[in-house]
């Protein structure tokens, strides 16, 4: 039996362009129509269903629910901010405290207000103080149901996504570009934090626990030869921890939020700052044995060896995110079973994981990749909007309601 801490966070994860449908007034919105891209248009309709969903979290035993506010729906004009929303996510998020679960908000999931992104978005500094004035708007009516917030989730892959590979609006290729932006979103969360806990400070409320969401990947050498030892560290340095030093060093960290779902296997082709950052192995004799359905490497090991390169922080770690698409359901359950036996093990060597919140609830939206990738502990009949409960969930609900793992599955 591996039995985990008490009072851990056991649930799931969404966001609110990936799930709630309807949101056009946001960047990705239009993107999707100037490009073609396939469009999130209803996403899973959470918006307007989110009571039944909610009943189907409770039925599964969560105790815990990582949602995020869509910046759009609140201030869809620049500085025009809308009560209407404010009151919608009051409403989510009061949903959830009557069902025992306990909300995790993210202010910025990587969609921003379209009007924002046609002043630059994230490359023009008035953004930092555009973010803040967003969030003192939300913390007016949240902050008293609120205890932990997300302030940006994965800064770096938005940023890599966006400005270093082009694959996501505004669809820049410029390191440059991309640093100026990397700084931006850095001040904007530790601006943010400090409003954050300013707001609870003055209303005299318990401190709430504020941290980003940081996607992590284990960087592991494929030959261990110096350049790709000396690649992998560079790796871990920079995409890992290097936000979470920095916020670590302005005292802007209250606990680390990881979002972590496989390795990366470093092979650099020749000396070089790109292929130093991104080469990988390519090996056709290192076909690994088993992947999600867009061909991330099933590797849980790899969580537990992150886990342990984060004590040395001392502040306790919750994953904020860790699942699979596929379309075998069998295999979302060892991929969770075994990824649990992996924090488990961290746990037992010392690292203060205090949650985990799996990716996702629901089947949804998987940004440009559209809706084929399928993550959801529950499964979604898009054209119907039906939900379906999969097994993977109920197995995990049992984990969820008894907060240990049987030995022997
Ligand atoms: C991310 C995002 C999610 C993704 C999930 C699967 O980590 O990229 O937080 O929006 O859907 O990770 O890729």
């Amino acid at each position: 039996m591996f039995k985990f801490p008490g009072n851990f966070l056991w649930g799931a994860a969404t966001s609110a362009y990936q799930v709630e449908g309807g949101n056009t007034r946001a960047d990705w919105w239009q993107w999707e129509k100037e490009t073609g891209k396939e469009p999130s248009g209803d996403a899973c309709r959470h918006y307007g269903l989110y009571e039944q969903d909610f009943d189907l979290a409770k039925g599964l035993h969560h105790n815990a629910h990582r949602l995020s506010l869509e910046w759009s729906r609140l201030e869809p004009e620049e500085g025009q901010f809308s009560e209407e929303a404010l009151e919608h996510y009051l409403n989510v998020i009061l949903a959830l405290r009557a069902r025992g679960i306990e909300p995790l908000v993210t202010l910025h999931h990587f969609t921003n207000p379209a009007w924002l992104a046609k002043k630059g978005g994230w490359e023009n500094p008035g953004t930092v103080k555009l973010f803040l004035k967003y969030t003192a708007f939300i913390l007016k009516k949240l902050a008293p149901q609120v205890r932990y917030w997300i302030t940006i989730n994965e800064p770096t892959v938005y940023v890599y996504e966006s400005y270093i590979m082009g694959l996501w609006p505004p669809q820049i290729k410029s390191l440059w570009r991309a640093r100026t932006v990397e700084n931006h979103l850095a001040a904007a969360h530790i601006k943010a934090y400090r409003l954050i806990h300013e707001t609870y400070w003055r209303k005299k409320m318990q401190l709430p626990s504020v941290s980003i969401a940081q996607h992590m990947q284990d960087f592991v050498p494929c030959v261990p030869d110096f350049r790709n030892k000396l690649a992998a560290s560079l790796r871990h340095r920079w995409f890992n921890l290097g936000l979470i030093s920095k916020f670590r060093r302005h005292k802007a960290l209250d606990f680390i939020g990881v979002n972590y779902y496989s390795r990366q296997r470093v092979e650099v082709q020749k000396w070089g700052l790109r292929n130093l950052f991104m080469d990988i192995c390519v090996k056709a004799e290192h076909r690994v044995p088993e992947t999600n359905s867009s061909g991330w490497e099933v590797y849980p090991e790899g969580l537990c060896r992150v886990l342990l390169k984060l004590k040395g922080y001392h502040l306790p770690i919750v994953i904020t995110e860790n699942g699979i698409c596929t379309p075998d359901d069998a295999l979302r359950w060892r991929y969770i079973e075994a990824h649990l036996r992996s924090i488990h093990r961290a746990i037992r060597e010392g690292a203060p994981v205090t949650g985990y919140l799996y990716w996702s609830l629901m089947d949804n939206f998987e940004w440009h990749d559209g809706f084929g990738p399928r993550f959801g502990l529950i499964g979604i009949d898009y054209p119907t909007q039906q939900r379906t409960v999969r097994e993977s969930a109920v197995q995990f609900g049992k984990v969820c309601k008894t907060g240990a793992l049987e030995q022997d599955l």
